[in-house]
């Protein structure tokens, strides 16, 4: 039984030049496995929480030489010597280090760091594709009839960023497109590419900017109003001569917690004709765009504690339009739960992050599944080169990947990849196409 042998951690940079933590793992056949941890700028509050040093004389109080501290020190103490296939008990054993219900005390950097080189390490060691170990992990986890099978995810793709991951006027943090008529995931890419170039083209006609990207390479352009930014993308679909609707359509992430003022129960909103909305308005107008231009899939409509305004919105458009909480779940199970039995939403997004391990991110990804919800693995605003998610699309079938934009190697690192496992499995993991956006 190869066990693991060693355990270390260092400080690196992410795309935002924040530090992070990366973990390398060895096994005692000798091979290693690396993780590098992603990071938000619009955290929600129920996501397990990143260990930041506070040292204001280090890249102004945000090192992690802590995590990494506990990852050398403690975390290879407990772990050292345990089943590196044994994903399950390595996990379960880091919650149990950790203590807390957040991960607060190792921090979720440092505990996510290990889950996952340790993941890229029996892999390695068994010398095989990444996306083949975690299938094997996934499907351990499921009953007899459910499906195991491998898919390449459809992508959903940023076009404009706005909200914190880009300085400008509009509130909503992605604007993005969903190559709905693509009928495999390289065509799906393509797609996208040419509507981002087309995109760039409309802008500078407008007078933007169109070099001027936000945080996951989606352009950053100063528009008088969120709608504008929807119509900026149809004639940018038209004009790369693609049928909206048909080829391509639209989906947001609104990110609506990071303008919800939970003391008045208001949303606050800069680039609206009504700048200050409650909730039922917050869900009519949201309804009313999904009448007006094509869009078939809203993030974060609503704020993360807005149960009853997420309950309202998903009975209102719920049957037509995918519903994603992001900071809503957190990836916990807990949440999703109290989803489900609230009937709020109708799709999970999945980050690794925001709740700290492999096993605890399958058990979200299950009971989704197992509910009807439909599942997007998820990228972080601030990521690297780590690939390791879209590894985790492909092994577990979610369906659906949101990566960021077309630009930015980091996130292209996991394109590339997903390019490179459709070329490697072929029939073996067929793209998920537009059936991954129907109701379970
Ligand atoms: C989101 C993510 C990715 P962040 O809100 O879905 O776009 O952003 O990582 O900043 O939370
Ligand atoms: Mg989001």
């Amino acid at each position: 039984m190869p066990t693991l042998m060693s355990l270390t951690a260092r400080e690196v940079l992410d795309s935002r030049g924040r530090p992070t933590v990366e973990v390398e793992a060895t096994s005692s056949t000798g091979e290693s496995g690396r993780a590098i941890v992603p990071s938000g700028a619009s955290t929600g509050r129920h996501e397990a929480a990143e260990l930041r040093d506070g040292d204001p004389k280090r890249y102004g109080g945000q090192g992690v030489l802590k995590a990494v501290g506990h990852v050398r020190g403690e975390i290879a103490r407990a772990l050292i010597g345990k089943d590196i296939e044994d994903q399950a008990g390595i996990d379960a054993a880091l919650i149990a280090l950790d203590g807390t219900p957040n991960k607060s005390r190792l921090g979720a950097n440092a505990v996510l760091g290990v889950s996952l080189a340790v993941a890229h390490a029996a892999a390695c060691t068994r010398g095989e594709p990444l996306y083949l170990h975690l299938n094997r992990l996934w499907r351990a986890k499921l009953m007899p009839g459910e499906s195991a099978a491998k898919t390449l995810p459809m992508p959903m793709i940023n076009m404009i960023s706005g909200g914190l991951h880009a300085g400008q006027n509009l509130d909503f943090q992605d604007f993005l497109i969903i190559p709905v008529g693509a009928s495999t995931f390289r065509e799906a890419l393509m797609m996208a590419t040419d509507v981002y170039r087309s995109l760039g083209r409309v802008l500078a006609k407008y007078g933007e900017e169109s070099n001027l990207v936000g945080d996951e390479g989606g352009y950053g352009p100063k528009l008088r109003t969120n709608t504008r930014a929807v119509e900026m993308i149809i004639e940018a679909i038209t004009s790369a001569g693609l049928a909206v609707g048909k080829d391509v359509a639209i989906a947001l992430d609104v990110a609506a917690t990071h303008f919800y003022d939970p003391g008045t129960a208001t949303y606050h909103l800069a680039s609206c004709g009504e700048p200050v909305q409650d909730s039922s308005a917050m869900l009519a107008m949201l309804a009313h765009w999904t009448k007006q231009y094509p869009i078939v899939s809203i993030e974060d409509g609503l704020a993360e504690d807005d149960w009853n305004g997420w309950t309202a919105l998903t009975r209102r458009i719920g049957g037509e339009v995918q519903l994603i909480g992001d900071d809503l779940f957190a990836t916990q199970t807990g949440r999703i739960a109290q989803g489900i039995a609230k009937k709020a939403a109708n799709a999970v997004l999945i980050k690794v992050n925001q709740v700290g391990t492999l096993t605890e991110t399958f058990d979200a990804l299950l009971m989704a599944r197992r509910n009807g919800y439909r599942t997007i693995v998820s990228a972080r605003s601030g990521e690297t080169e780590d690939t390791t998610i879209a590894d985790l699309a492909v092994a577990t079938g979610a369906g659906q990947i949101k990566i960021g934009s077309v630009a930015r190697s980091e996130r292209l690192a996991k394109y590339n990849r997903l390019l490179r496992i459709e070329d490697r499995l072929g029939s073996d993991a067929p793209f998920a196409g537009r059936a991954a956006l129907e109701l379970g």
